[in-house]
């Protein structure tokens, strides 16, 4: 097993403090949602995708155990790239079934999470002794080119985490994915869909208090980092549905007025009662807007396909 830093500690710190000095003085303030999966994050994620209300993870993982076998002899892939891997959870179907197919010879899973990633492969590398398991720690917005190539690789960015990138963002992101492939290569790629807000919504604000938890995180990332002095119990989480963008935001409210220090930015940050910071967004999508965002990045859809409630997409494209 070789592992891959492209976002060591110092990096990482230098990012964030970029990141809240932008966000927490823009108005209206926000953070990127990167800056949840620290280890208590990544495994408050991880407690997210096993509640009721939280079906994305479900719907995809029936998607990939009805398809995997279809995806591998399509793909014939020697080398699965998965992006935000985490846990790794899903990616099982896949080695399983491309080690059936029995073309598949590397893994790389890329997360900005080292403990995430590195609890994931050790416990891949066993189950899997043939696999040659390669790490990288990395931003899947910066640290593409890294990867290592070519020819037969399947990169595979799923749970819907393309839905936390806006529409701009999105299509930089899916450019530069099809930039690094060659002619041939595949993007195997999971998108929540569009479906009633009173299915969405509860997906982000569960009723055992698991995502409000996960939201509040960034304030104990900034907290731990940067030295800041945020009450995480001083804001509200707040999950809402915005219909024309298609997309859920999750929020943090200031429940009174509050003056935050942040000493690793040398910052000083005042809440009004009431007032929010914008931490995440996860678009919803339709089909036709995958398939147009798709092309227009270069690729060409292969196949769609659904879960059987159809609450989740999965598509295979070709560069
Ligand atoms: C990991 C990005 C797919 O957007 O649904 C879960 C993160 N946020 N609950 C999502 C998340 C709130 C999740 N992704």
């Amino acid at each position: 097993m070789t592992l891959e830093v492209h976002l060591d500690a110092d990096d990482l710190a230098r990012t964030l403090r970029a990141d809240v000095l932008t966000g927490l003085t823009a108005d209206p303030k926000w953070l990127p949602p990167k800056w949840f999966y620290d280890a208590r994050g990544s495994e408050l994620f991880e407690r997210i995708t096993e509640l009721p209300e939280y079906y994305p993870t479900r719907s995809e993982r029936q998607i990939l155990t009805d398809r995997a076998d279809s995806i591998a002899r399509h793909t014939r892939a020697r080398t699965l790239l998965e992006l935000g891997s985490g846990y790794s959870t899903k990616t099982r179907l896949l080695l399983d079934a491309l080690t059936t197919a029995g073309t598949l010879e590397t893994y790389v899973p890329m997360d900005v999470s080292p403990t995430a990633l590195q609890a994931a492969t050790a416990r891949i590398s066993v189950d899997y002794p043939a696999l040659r398991v390669h790490n990288v720690v990395g931003d899947l917005t910066r640290h593409l080119k890294h990867l290592p190539g070519g020819g037969a690789r399947l990169v595979a960015f799923l749970g819907g985490t393309v839905g936390n990138l806006v529409p701009a963002e999105r299509a930089a992101f899916l450019s530069d994915v099809r930039a690094v492939l060659e002619p041939g290569e595949h993007l195997l790629l999971g998108t929540d869909l569009v479906k009633s807000p009173t299915v969405v919504v509860p997906a982000y604000d569960d009723a055992a208090g698991v995502t409000a938890d996960f939201n509040r995180n960034v304030l104990r990332v900034m907290n731990n980092s940067l030295g800041a002095d945020f009450d995480p119990e001083g804001f509200a989480h707040v999950a809402l549905w915005e219909p024309e963008q298609e997309w859920v935001e999750m929020r943090l409210r200031a429940r009174w007025p509050m003056r935050v220090t942040i000493p690793g930015v040398d910052l000083v940050v005042d809440f009004k009662a009431g007032e929010e910071i914008r931490t995440e967004v996860s678009a919803k999508f339709r089909r036709d807007g995958v398939a147009a965002e798709l092309s227009d990045a270069g690729f060409t859809v292969d196949h769609w396909w659904t879960d059987r409630d159809d609450l989740f997409g999965v598509s295979l494209a070709r560069a």
